[in-house]
């Protein structure tokens, strides 16, 4: 069988000799630092092979062994991840000069086993093959992102799991989560008890398209993380190697906060947690209050996260409250801004002072570039691909997670039995051939690339697969491998093979060879928004589940 791995490594060298088995005497050698990754695969093989591997310091033969070798390179650099994996028939050798490159190289061991061992019970009888092969790795970026939106639709914490499970697979090392929207705040904040007791439910959402918008489907939805649940988060993503960075978004797309504290805003009017989607003009008043709760805010979450970055949102944030607001003009006068547009860009550097005090970078979306955001501040951008090229030329390091090939709320094909998505277009191929680094512009500039998961039309974990996978496996492809491993190996010939491995995971992903035209799940199946915007028509025979 040929070695088909997504991503592609830097270098694969099938060699000649027998297959590794491992079996009921089969060891793993770690010591120290080496351990954590040599557990996950204990886990990994336990679950998927039944076979209960010892952890051991030391071994003649039969072995997997973990080293760390050589100096330890910085967090956030591609070295840090580089692993190298020897499988030869009597012994697997993986080495790194950091333990995120030995986790790196448990799960390409993972995608070197039959596609049945990453079941979360036995059905392949051990031992298990693994063939004999030289592989050298690195990635090509340090950021290799999925975000989730917990905030449109609420995800259980076992989605929130599964998610960092399906990342992992892919050697995607960040899980963003959007904690905050109009619809629903996710976060308790100590001192602002009304977030979880009103912010985090919305009374219910609208059915089909926001833009059609003809019925409301009468169920509350909501819910919250606790503290705990998220540092359990943290906790099982990092044992994978994936961080997660957490956004609160701010000073926009506010309206759970105002829902609960109206005083926050610039109008003290008293309007509910939104339930419909679109961008609301609602922002936080420029107000030492105002601060007060962004502060509290910020210390919360970076109590709970150890990441080095926080997301602090940024996007879509209208000026028109400040502008008509006499008080908020007033305000920016006194701060010396030349006007009430410069409000954000006030915001954001306040967020960014108050975080670097905790030694963390703020990510914030592409809009905190209006009207300047601070030099160490990461832009992650989305609303075109060519602000990257514009925001490396300002001296920012920047996420590339633009409308063109990381939107995966957007329809996969143009295909009218797709269901319900929220509108543009971004295929499998569009992905897989998308250079995220623009053209002249400094590589190491370019931290990472990003896939988005909007949720306004993704009412649960089943229908976010279908969105999610294929094209994920495209997304993580491009974020791992360079440009050449790329041309030389394109993802969508490695694709059947992997989706062997989706299927044993049990991922609900969209079929290969088109929609699945009963895949519902999303609000509002009743309406359909046409892909290509030029008409838009209702569909009222689509077949039940
Ligand atoms: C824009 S991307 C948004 C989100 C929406 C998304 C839908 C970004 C920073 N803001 O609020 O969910 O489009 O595709």
């Amino acid at each position: 069988m040929p070695i088909e791995l997504i991503p592609r490594p830097v270098s694969v060298t099938e060699k000649t000799g027998g297959p590794f088995e491992i079996d009921d005497h089969t060891v793993l050698v770690a010591t120290g630092r080496a351990e954590g990754a040599a557990w996950l695969l204990h886990d990994h093989l336990r679950a998927g092979t039944g076979l209960r591997t010892p952890v051991t310091d030391s071994a003649d033969t039969n072995a997997i062994t973990f080293g760390l070798a050589g100096d330890e390179p910085a967090p956030w650099t591609t070295a840090a991840e580089a692993y190298r994996i020897d499988v030869g028939h009597d012994a697997v050798h993986i080495e790194a000069a950091a333990p995120a490159g030995l986790i790196q190289a448990v799960h390409t061991l993972r995608q070197l086993m039959p596609a049945d061992t990453l079941r979360a019970a036995r059905v392949v009888r051990p031992p298990v093959q693994v063939p004999a092969v030289t592989i050298e790795d690195e990635p090509r970026f340090a950021w290799r992102g999925l975000m989730l939106d917990v905030a449109r639709h609420f995800m259980p914490k076992s989605s929130v799991l599964r998610f960092i499970d399906l990342a992992a697979v892919h050697h995607l090392n960040v899980l963003h989560l959007h904690l905050t929207d109009d619809q629903g705040w996710r976060l308790p904040v100590p001192g602002w008890p009304k977030l979880t007791e009103i912010s985090s439910w919305r009374t219910e959402t609208v059915v089909g398209h926001a833009m059609d918008e003809k019925a409301y489907d009468g169920t509350p939805h909501g819910g919250y993380y606790t503290h705990d649940d998220l540092r359990e988060i943290v906790a099982y993503a990092a044992a994978r190697g994936v961080t997660v960075v957490p956004e609160v978004d701010l000073p926009g797309h506010v309206r759970s906060v105002l829902a609960a504290y109206p005083h926050l805003g610039n109008t003290g009017d008293h309007k509910p947690v939104a339930t419909t989607f679109g961008i609301f003009s609602e922002v936080l008043a420029p107000t030492e209050e105002a601060l007060r709760f962004c502060r509290d805010v910020f210390d919360t979450v970076a109590e709970i996260f150890p990441s080095d970055f926080v997301h602090i949102g940024g996007d879509e944030c209208p000026r028109t409250e400040w502008l008509a607001n006499e008080t908020a003009r007033a305000r920016a006068a006194e701060l010396g801004l030349s006007g009430p547009e410069l409000l954000q860009s006030w915001f954001t550097r306040q967020f960014g002072r108050h975080l670097s005090t905790y030694d963390k970078t703020i990510v914030g979306w592409d809009e905190i570039l209006d009207g300047g955001a601070p030099s160490d501040a990461v832009v992650m951008v989305w609303r075109d691909f060519d602000i990257a090229a514009q925001a490396i030329r300002k001296g920012h390091r920047v996420i590339v997670a633009p409308v063109q090939a990381a939107y995966l709320d957007y329809y996969p094909s143009d295909d009218p039995e797709e269901p319900l998505h929220i509108h543009g277009r971004i295929t499998f191929e569009e992905i897989a051939g998308f250079e995220p680094v623009p053209e002249g512009a400094d590589e190491t500039a370019v931290l990472g690339v990003q896939a988005q998961l909007w949720t306004e039309y993704i009412r649960d974990s089943r229908r976010a697969e279908y969105n999610l996978f294929p094209r994920l496996v495209a997304s993580a492809d491009l974020a791992w491998s360079s440009a050449d491993v790329r041309r030389a190996h394109p993802v969508a010939e490695r694709l059947p093979a992997h989706v062997k491995r989706l299927d044993a995971l049990g991922v609900n992903h969209r079929p290969l060879d088109g929609p699945h035209p009963w895949q519902q799940g999303g609000i509002g199946d009743n309406a359909r928004f046409d892909p290509t915007g030029a008409e838009r028509r209702e569909v009222t025979d689509l077949p039940g589940m």
